[in-house]
């Protein structure tokens, strides 16, 4: 099973989650900050003023990433470090960081792929409105621009946002994450402002000469229960019908703003009835229409629903009413995910038909499990298992014709997973947090071997 010769093989992590130095060099607050450091947020009320400290171990980390080959290392910029409010002054020791980082990379022949927003937004910008504020799409762009100036010169891919159904319904909608507003109206604004922002920054990343330009999605296949364990199950009309209804408010709320410039009906029936469509204003949808690359697609698990007549919509998913939001059969992860493989080619081969004017690439997939070191080493043959059928439904989704430019697995390090703190350990290398001491795990160097072969 063997990958196309020009296939990026990488792994991902995002600044709040392990740089730490939190108050280092002039950075500013970040919502994440003041979520983590509000009792009862987080699991175990971790923060990430420590993480992995990755801000003084990076050239270590790059080291790591070297040895095991990887070629594409997809890391996120802290807004607060680069403009510590948000607005104003740039701040050049932030920057550098990224600049030293960058240059540890390109050195280990390491292809740094940027993103611009995995959810630290500076806190000063939530205390003006946070992303229910049109401005903040505006600051958005200005931070990615002042980003590009810097590093622009030596980083080909950039990514504007992570995740943005996260930022804005867990984030706004059922406050589970920063900053811990629960709105749905607040929620569909925010979604809009951060597409708006996404559009903006593109254009101005492309004007300013960036070559790859990608916005990074969670996307999951929407499937009933039956349809987990069997592709070909035909649901009937009521759960087909919710079905695309999630499917929309999911996925489409993003990539058809983003692809094709419009909503869909779902998600302005949503907005109709949660505040109304008024943050949706003339020439917003052409602006969010920016030419771009790819879609950056992360994916873990698929979505389960059927028909829940009369039940009331769910905080993080408005516009959700009448579903119910079922467990697959299936087994699970250390976060209680069920392991479907087979959904993320479902989920490619569905995309890359809906969005053919674009390349794909797996920016996120890996799974969290209880490690234990022993001896030096972590036996984790589950994480092996769960690379491994994946990775196996991405070369399935190529051979149907899918337009796959690379896999990146989630995550390098194992870090601080936002409202679960440190209990949850996704990376591919192990990180004792009392010494900072890293380890490789089994997993690490399975993958090692994978991409040494290109395949299996
Ligand atoms: O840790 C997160 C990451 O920040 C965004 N995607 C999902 C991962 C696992 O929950």
């Amino acid at each position: 099973m063997i990958f196309p010769e020009d296939f990026v093989w990488g792994a991902a992590t995002a600044s709040y989650q392990i740089e730490g130095a939190v108050k280092e060099d002039g950075r500013g607050q970040s919502i994440w900050d003041t979520f983590s450091h509000t009792p009862g947020n987080v699991a175990n009320d971790d923060t990430g003023d420590m993480a992995c400290d990755h801000y003084h171990r990076f050239r270590e980390d790059v080291g790591l990433m070297r040895e095991l080959r990887l070629a594409a290392y997809r890391f996120s910029v802290a807004w607060p470090r680069v403009q510590p409010d948000g607005a104003g002054p740039i701040n050049p020791r932030g920057l550098a960081f990224y600049d030293r980082l960058v240059d540890e990379l390109l050195a280990a022949d390491i292809s740094p792929y940027i993103t611009l927003y995995h959810w630290d937004l500076p806190q000063a910008l939530e205390d003006r409105g946070g992303w229910t504020d049109r401005d903040t799409a505006h600051r958005f762009a200005d931070y990615a621009q002042a980003v590009y100036d810097r590093l622009g010169d030596r980083v080909e891919h950039w990514a504007t946002l992570n995740e943005p159904w996260v930022a804005a319904f867990l984030g706004y909608g059922n406050g589970v994450h920063a900053p811990g507003r629960r709105d749905p109206a607040s929620a569909l604004r925010s979604a809009h402002h951060l597409l708006l922002g996404h559009g903006l920054a593109a254009r101005r990343l492309r004007t300013s000469g960036a070559r790859s330009i990608m916005l990074v999605v969670n996307s999951s296949p929407v499937l009933t229960p039956a349809q987990v364990n069997d592709p070909w199950a035909v649901p009937g009309d009521a759960d087909a019908a919710v079905v695309e209804r999630v499917h929309a408010l999911l996925t489409r709320q993003f990539l058809d703003p983003a692809l094709y410039g419009t909503y869909p009906e779902e998600v302005l029936e949503a907005a109709a009835r949660n505040g109304g469509t008024g943050h949706v204003q003339d020439g917003d949808l052409a602006l969010i229409n920016a030419p771009i690359d790819l879609v950056g697609v992360n994916y873990y698990n698929p979505c389960v629903v059927e028909a829940g007549p009369g039940l009331p919509a769910d905080a993080a998913w408005p516009g959700s009413e009448g579903v119910r939001f079922a467990q697959a059969d299936a087994p699970t992860t250390a976060m209680g995910w069920p392991i479907v493989p087979d959904g993320l080619s479902r989920l490619l081969v569905r995309l890359s038909r809906d969005y053919p004017q674009v390349g794909l690439m797996v920016t996120e997939n890996g799974a969290a499990f209880d490690d234990v070191v022993s001896d030096g080493r972590v036996h984790d043959a589950e994480r092996v298992a769960y690379l491994d059928g994946h990775l196996r439904e991405v070369h399935r989704a190529i051979e149907a014709g899918a337009d796959l430019r690379g896999y990146l697995v989630w995550s390098l390090l194992d870090n601080f997973e936002w409202a679960e703190g440190y209990r949850r350990r996704f990376g591919i290398v192990h990180v004792d947090y009392a010494t900072q001491t890293r380890t490789p795990k089994d997993s690490a160097l399975w993958y090692r071997d994978v991409i040494t072969g290109n395949g299996f």
